[in-house]
């Protein structure tokens, strides 16, 4: 079980959240939705993109099966227009939706990573699109993995992605102790190399599992890298209209080496994002969640993040590039 519970945890000062959050609900959207969240981001083709998880309510506790993707543009990265129909779908006998699409742009191209629950498994997935209408579907991993996020240089050839699988025999305590992995592939198809990055019991925020948030983002001092991060208290109340929810997601923020990212150079030991304005601990699906699946670095050293709230609405928090890697390499 849990060695120890969490107590209150705060966001890092260095982030400011946009003050008209959230930036994207399901009453945006001009197709059946009932809760957005979880969406891949991208500067592209002189557009900013966002492709986000659309989600339907089934009745008065549950929400899912119908998830498909929907996509979005803007001109600032802030206020956001729907297209009119969701861009991605792969819904069949076999593979039930499709979720938490993260964007990468790698030579010009667009990829999407994704998670897809099947009726053998969660798998993860990789497809790339240069027009967001057409996409081609490279690689479905194995179960159980997902939560992939490429990096956007090759390392001595290979493609680079962190990855979460999930690891359910063999790992002591708490049936979800999730970790971040990395692995390699020199086409996105064929994935080795593996290895642990990021241990959960290393992280002081979490008690019950971690896993890769957003695209890591290159700087002088290495890839900032932001990660979420779960704790569970099992004398929390039912928080959210999901029955058991008792879970809570924070976001945190590590550095990978410029060379070689499975060397971690610092990691801040705090909460780069917690739960805590009212559109994330309140009136959601499930309340206390942080997830962060996109960001973008701007040329003023801003740094867009971009996070699920609650698992219901989509939001913006900034902050910059510098006090981003400070976090990493403080002290300890
Ligand atoms: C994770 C994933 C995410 C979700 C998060 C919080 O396990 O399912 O899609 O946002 O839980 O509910």
């Amino acid at each position: 079980m849990n060695e120890r519970l969490i107590g209150k945890l705060t966001s890092s000062p260095v982030i400011k959240r946009y003050s008209q959050n959230p930036i994207l609900k399901a009453s945006d959207v001009p197709y059946k939705s009932d809760l957005v969240s979880n969406a891949g981001f991208a500067k592209y083709q002189g557009k900013y993109v966002m492709v986000f998880r659309n989600d339907e309510r089934i009745d008065e506790y549950t929400v899912g099966e119908g998830l498909y993707l929907g996509l979005a543009y803007s001109d600032d990265g802030i206020k956001w227009e729907v297209m009119p129909k969701p861009c991605f779908n792969m819904q069949n006998e076999e593979f039930l939706n499709t979720y938490d699409p993260r964007l990468i742009i790698i030579d010009g191209k667009c990829y999407m990573t994704f998670a897809m629950e099947t009726r053998h498994g969660v798998r993860g997935g990789i497809a790339v699109t240069e027009d967001f209408e057409k996409f081609e579907v490279i690689s479905i991993s194995a179960p159980d993995n997902r939560n992939f996020v490429l990096f956007t240089e090759k390392f001595n050839g290979n493609y680079v992605r962190l990855e979460r699988p999930f690891p359910i025999y063999g790992r002591p305590g708490y049936p979800e102790r999730f970790d971040i992995w990395i692995s390699e592939s020199p086409d996105l198809v064929y994935w080795g190399k593996s290895d642990l990055l990021l241990g959960v019991e290393h992280v002081p925020f979490a008690n019950l599992k971690i896993g890769p948030g957003a695209p890591p983002i290159k700087t002088p001092k290495g890839w900032l890298t932001i990660f979420h991060a779960s704790d569970y208290d099992p004398s929390r109340q039912r928080n959210g209209y999901e029955k058991t929810w008792k879970k809570r997601y924070c976001s945190g923020v590590m550095l990978l080496d410029l060379e070689d990212p499975r060397k971690i150079i610092g990691m801040s030991k705090k909460p780069l994002l917690a739960p805590e304005a009212e559109y994330e601990i309140s009136g959601g699906y499930r309340n206390d969640v942080i997830f962060v699946t996109g960001n973008i670095l701007e040329e003023s050293g801003e740094v867009k993040i971009y996070y699920g709230a609650a698992d219901t609405t989509i939001c913006l928090a900034t902050a910059h590039i510098d006090d981003l890697i400070g976090l990493c390499t403080e002290p300890k």
